[in-house]
């Protein structure tokens, strides 16, 4: 589940496409991650009854776990003063029992943020250069990148986490890749946290999904690496 924090208030994009503010719904007997940004000032995630205190930070993806275990309706404050309302970015953590949470699911279901973040990805235009064209490749395909290693331009290789993504969408020439043309302009100023964590979503969704066509210069001997360790995403 997702959570951009902002003066003032919570507001959450479960992975199923709900979204609320203030509340977040979360189901008993499976473990919860939150991936969490701030659209302003730094913020703090605390839900003291699970003892669980997260920063959420401008700029940066942090994540926190947790694994409710009993049903019923829990406090969520922030932690981190963060101006004049700060005493009022208040909420509630609301742990269902699996059965009562596919219903709250269903009564209201919507796309799923990865639907709904490759609309965005289609209205930005991205596809016209990311998009398996045939022929030649612009810039890197978008399909089996989440989680795998990217080469960059400095040597390094990198793991296409949210953090990773972010960073190519809003600032891509930070962070090249070998092969490809600097000329990805910066969404920065375009691009929402809530519309990222969208696109990222799709991005997600389509992680093992390997493109017609290879960039120019991937490397074949570069295994996916699965997964990216919550501890390492975000930190
Ligand atoms: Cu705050």
């Amino acid at each position: 589940m997702n959570v951009v924090g902002k003066q003032w208030m919570w507001k959450i994009a479960h992975n199923t496409g709900q979204r609320e503010i203030n509340t977040l719904h979360v189901p008993t007997g499976r473990p919860v991650r939150l991936t969490m940004i701030s659209e302003d000032v730094i913020h703090s995630f605390f839900v003291p009854a699970f003892r669980k205190k997260q920063d959420v930070l401008p700029g940066r993806y942090s994540t926190l776990w947790f694994e409710p275990t009993k049903p019923g309706k829990y406090h969520l404050f922030c932690a981190e003063y963060c101006g004049t309302d700060h005493s009022r970015m208040i909420g509630e953590v609301i742990v269902q029992t699996p059965e009562d949470y596919s219903e709250w699911l269903e009564s209201n279901d919507t796309e799923t943020l990865a639907q709904r973040g490759r609309r965005r990805v289609e209205s930005y235009g991205c596809l016209r250069c990311h998009a398996p064209l045939g022929g030649s490749q612009v810039g890197p395909p978008l399909t089996g990148l989440y989680g795998h290693p990217v080469r960059l331009k400095n040597g390094n290789t990198v793991t296409a986490d949210h953090n990773y993504l972010r960073r190519a969408i809003l600032d891509p020439q930070a962070e090249s890749r070998p092969g490809y043309e600097k000329i990805m302009p910066s969404f920065e100023d375009q691009i929402d946290p809530e519309q990222l964590l969208e696109i990222i979503a799709y991005l997600r969704s389509i992680a093992d999904e390997s493109g017609p066509i290879a960039g120019p210069d991937e490397s074949s001997t570069l295994q996916p690496a699965g997964e990216a360790p919550d501890q390492t995403e975000g930190r």
